[in-house]
């Protein structure tokens, strides 16, 4: 079967999250680097993969991609060995309830409030914008508060075993765990900090590591 292709750089969380599945997989790939920031140096043909011009997208034997729930699910049925989707059809709801949280409030909040404002800007000397930490800080409780609810005592965010779900949102968190201030909200849910030292001890974690 031909190799699979992704387009992106390795700092963005979504195509981090994409690498993760491929390589918990075993599954060879390409990385095929796009910078997505480098605006003025998008190659115009990119935009034939990704007519919104994000990353990452996905090229397997001629079928195309873009966005990255719609790429892990294929990757993992397309690819069966190493299953990352548990086998009910509710544990399944649960792990794409999960993702679509990730998505929906974690994305926004964790990593473009509390990473991008709070380390990101002052990193480039900006100010940080007040209104967008303030909203993230009523968010951040009440996303890490859904995804422990969610866990139930569980090892992983979707149930007893690593799924989708963990892969699409550690690189987030690893992002959000850089801010002082997240780290000790982080701390106030045993659970997930338990979660978080098994997940970023794993082997794909530690490979796809930005380097920025
Ligand atoms: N909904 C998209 C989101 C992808 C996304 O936002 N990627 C970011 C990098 S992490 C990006 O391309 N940002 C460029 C921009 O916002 O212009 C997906 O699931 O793949």
């Amino acid at each position: 079967m031909n190799k699979p292709i992704l387009y992106g750089s390795d700092y963005s969380v979504y195509v981090r999250s994409a690498c993760l599945v491929l390589m918990e997989k075993e599954i060879e790939y390409e990385l095929v680097p796009v910078d997505i920031f480098a605006k003025d140096q998008l190659p115009r043909h990119y935009l034939d993969l990704h007519p919104f011009g994000r990353i990452p997208a996905f090229d397997h034997a001629g079928f195309r991609l873009y966005e990255t729930g719609a790429i892990t699910r294929y990757i993992d049925e397309a690819f069966p060995a190493n299953p990352l989707q548990p086998p009910t059809a509710q544990e399944r709801a649960r792990v794409n309830q999960i993702i679509s949280i990730a998505d929906s409030y974690i994305y926004p909040h964790l990593v473009w409030g509390f990473y991008v404002e709070q380390i990101s800007k002052p990193r480039e000397c900006t100010a940080t914008d007040e209104g967008k930490m303030a909203a993230a800080r009523i968010a951040a409780p009440v996303c890490l508060k859904a995804l422990s609810d969610l866990m139930n005592g569980r090892p992983w965010l979707g149930g007893t075993s690593l799924t989708l779900a963990d892969l699409h949102v550690a690189p987030m968190i690893d992002y959000f765990l850089m801010s002082d201030e997240a780290r000790q909200l982080f701390e106030t849910f045993p659970d997930l900090a338990s979660w978080w030292s098994r997940m970023s001890q794993r082997a794909s974690m530690k490979m796809t590591k930005p380097s920025g």
